[in-house]
């Protein structure tokens, strides 16, 4: 039986680490995952978040079970930075759970989703794989429509058109900043229209927030979230901490539930702590329990959101480097400047891709995906001149 199974795709962004790992060239570039990197190539875990291991290592004195919803302490302490300082829990209508990662929360939402009987959910194109892999593995149809306009602005048309067309038991799940791939955000004015269209539609929107902070900072990567929650009666927050506090292989994460009548939340998140002792009973603690560390702790506080300012400036950086390059042989690197977040899209064909790999040691995802941490001011020249090349 177990024989029978077929063989599965690898995951090509992780595969793609593997392939960079094995080129033996001194100057080859890696802009694969999504993994950020300092200016001198490496991704160091916070200081902030050592100084909290370190406390926790000294002050924790049991490692016995928290339960299916984690750590509370960890959940609540982010909430401010998610949904603002003024009221945080909207009047008592949001309450969350710590799950392991983005990823495990996303799963979480999309169960809950399908659970409370939605069948069917709108995705742009193109997104994160894992959103239609889990909904493929949910059993939820996903309804696409196109993400990014040939401008470089985001494809409202095709927004509206399928909220348009949205039927009752839809549900949308948008990126709340940093899009990957495309680093194509919506501006504050598209989400003030996106808020009133997700109302009028009815449709429930699950919110993927796996890298504020890293956009245009912490509170600007957070007005779309905020601006559709404060439009519609019920929303799904899923949020990363992988990536703002470097804690990636830690599994750092929460799911956000916002219901219209408090009375309804404890209900409906019991649904969120029976999935989760369904799939994996409790999330790791480690990682989100120095995260609560970070919060408690002015100074700590402080020192994070100096090193969340500080990767975000230097990708900005990277970016303008890029957009000053300009025409560069077939392509136009201008619009990367003014995207946000770990990633942009070059248009290469998959010969040119390969060509970047083959010919100059350029690692990035088939779709012309790049990482842009992985350019620092020693191969950012090296870089440009190789797409100078082989898109000329
Ligand atoms: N959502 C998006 C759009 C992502 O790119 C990622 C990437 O890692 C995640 C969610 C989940 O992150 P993680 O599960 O590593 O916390
Ligand atoms: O898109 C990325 O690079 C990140 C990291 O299966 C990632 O989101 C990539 C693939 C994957 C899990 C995480």
């Amino acid at each position: 039986m177990l024989n029978d199974l077929k063989q599965q795709p690898a995951d090509a962004l992780l595969a793609l680490i593997k392939l960079h790992n094995s080129d033996p060239r001194a100057d080859k570039i890696d802009l694969g995952v999504g993994v950020y990197r300092t200016g001198q190539g490496d991704t160091p875990v916070f200081g902030a978040i050592k100084a909290a291991e370190a406390k926790l290592v000294a002050e924790q004195d049991s490692k016995a079970y928290l339960g299916p919803e984690g750590d509370m302490g960890f959940v609540e302490a982010l909430m401010p930075y998610i949904f603002g300082k003024q009221d945080p829990a909207m009047g008592g209508r949001i309450e969350g759970m710590q799950t392991p990662g983005g990823t495990g929360s996303l799963r979480l939402a999309l169960a809950m989703v399908k659970r409370a009987g939605y069948n069917r959910v709108i995705v742009g194109k193109p997104s994160w794989p894992n959103h239609n892999q889990i909904c493929a593995d949910l059993g939820l149809e996903v309804f696409e429509f196109n993400h990014a306009a040939a401008d470089g602005s985001t494809d409202m048309d095709a927004l509206r058109g399928a909220l348009g067309q949205a039927q009752a038991g839809d549900a949308i799940l948008l990126h709340g900043c940093c899009h990957n791939p495309t680093g194509i955000d919506y501006t504050n004015a598209e989400w003030d229209e996106i808020a009133g269209l997700i109302l009028d539609s009815k449709v429930l929107p699950i919110l993927d927030l796996a890298y504020q902070g890293l956009g245009q900072g912490m509170e600007e990567d957070a007005y779309g979230v905020r601006r559709v929650l404060a439009a519609v009666p019920e929303a799904l927050v899923c949020y990363s901490c992988d990536k703002n506090f470097g804690l990636y292989r830690d599994r750092v994460g929460a799911l956000y539930a916002m219901v219209a009548d408090p009375a309804d939340l404890t209900r409906v998140m019991s649904n969120g702590h029976a999935l989760a002792r369904a799939n994996w009973s409790q999330p790791p603690d480690h990682g989100a329990a120095a995260v609560r560390l970070v919060l408690a702790d002015e100074a700590l506080t402080a020192q994070w959101l100096d090193e969340v300012a500080e990767m975000c400036e230097r990708m900005r950086q990277v970016r303008a480097t890029l957009a000053a390059a300009g025409k560069t042989g077939g392509v136009d690197l201008t619009p990367i400047g003014s995207q946000n977040g770990m990633f942009s899209i070059i248009p290469f064909t998959p010969e040119q891709v390969q060509e970047m790999r083959s010919k100059h040691g350029v690692y990035f995802a088939a779709s012309g995906r790049i990482a842009v941490a992985g350019l620092t001011a020693a191969n950012i020249d090296k870089f440009i001149a190789a797409v100078a090349d082989v898109t000329a």
